[in-house]
């Protein structure tokens, strides 16, 4: 695989959407023409993905269980591997994705409880140990994140948890970031400007591009 695979992770509110579309302006003006840079997420980078979307997060009122909600994520991220990430990423491509398997991490174990071990296998089985070259973590109170989505509009299923289920999402983001180098943490709690600034510096110094 010859393209470069740049993940953004963190809790709900914290900006990921709004800087992922500025960075993929930034970068496909500043990087070779021959590289093309696509935006996508899960869940739902995918047909398949969108319809595993709406079952775990558009109905509020959903029973989704929690061994159900993890293996929805891994089908997810397997569909989205095959058909999207590795394709792109073997094109030469650059792949930016909105969260990946420090998500279910984080969310399924740091947040629901679930033993790490499980957690790895289903990312193992999903991505076949693919990994991003780099984690972009923008990191967040999680009262101020899920304020800037409460001002947007209904939150869905997962934003309704308590803040106790958040706060510890962010504890494991800060776990993770503190075990593996690949995730850069950045203050976002600073202006969109600001904050793509940094992204930017940080992309210059890696000398891909
Ligand atoms: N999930 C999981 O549990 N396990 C998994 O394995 C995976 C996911 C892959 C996906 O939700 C949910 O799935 C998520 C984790 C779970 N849980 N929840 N809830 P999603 O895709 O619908 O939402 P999200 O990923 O949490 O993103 P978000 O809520 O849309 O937030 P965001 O993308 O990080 O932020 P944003 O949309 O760019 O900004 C939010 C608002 O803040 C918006 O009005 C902006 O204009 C504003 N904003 C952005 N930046 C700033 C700054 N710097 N200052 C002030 N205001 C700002």
């Amino acid at each position: 695989m010859s393209g470069k695979f740049i993940v953004f992770e963190g809790v709900e509110g914290s900006g990921k959407t709004t800087q992922i579309q500025q960075t993929a302006t930034w970068l496909q003006s500043w990087c070779s023409q021959d590289k093309t840079v696509i935006i996508t997420r899960e869940p739902g980078g995918t047909k398949l993905g969108r319809q595993i979307r709406q079952l775990l997060l558009d109905d509020p009122h959903s029973c989704v269980g929690n061994r159900a909600e993890l293996l929805l994520y891994g089908a997810d991220r397997a569909q989205h591997v095959e058909s999207v990430i590795k394709p792109q990423l073997d094109r030469g491509n650059i792949v930016l994705c909105d969260r990946f398997t420090d998500s279910t991490i984080a969310y399924q174990g740091y947040g629901r409880g679930f033993d790490r071990a499980e957690i790895d296998k289903v990312n193992q089985l999903a991505t076949g140990g693919l990994h991003s070259d780099l984690t972009l973590w923008l990191d967040l109170d999680v009262t101020v994140g899920l304020q800037r989505v409460l001002e947007r509009g209904k939150p869905d299923r997962m934003e309704q948890a308590a803040l106790e289920f958040h706060q510890r999402v962010r504890q494991g983001y800060q776990e993770l970031a503190n075990v593996y180098p690949r995730i850069v943490r950045i203050d976002a709690d600073r202006t969109q400007a600001a904050i793509q600034m940094e992204i930017q510096s940080i992309l210059i110094q890696t000398k891909w591009f």
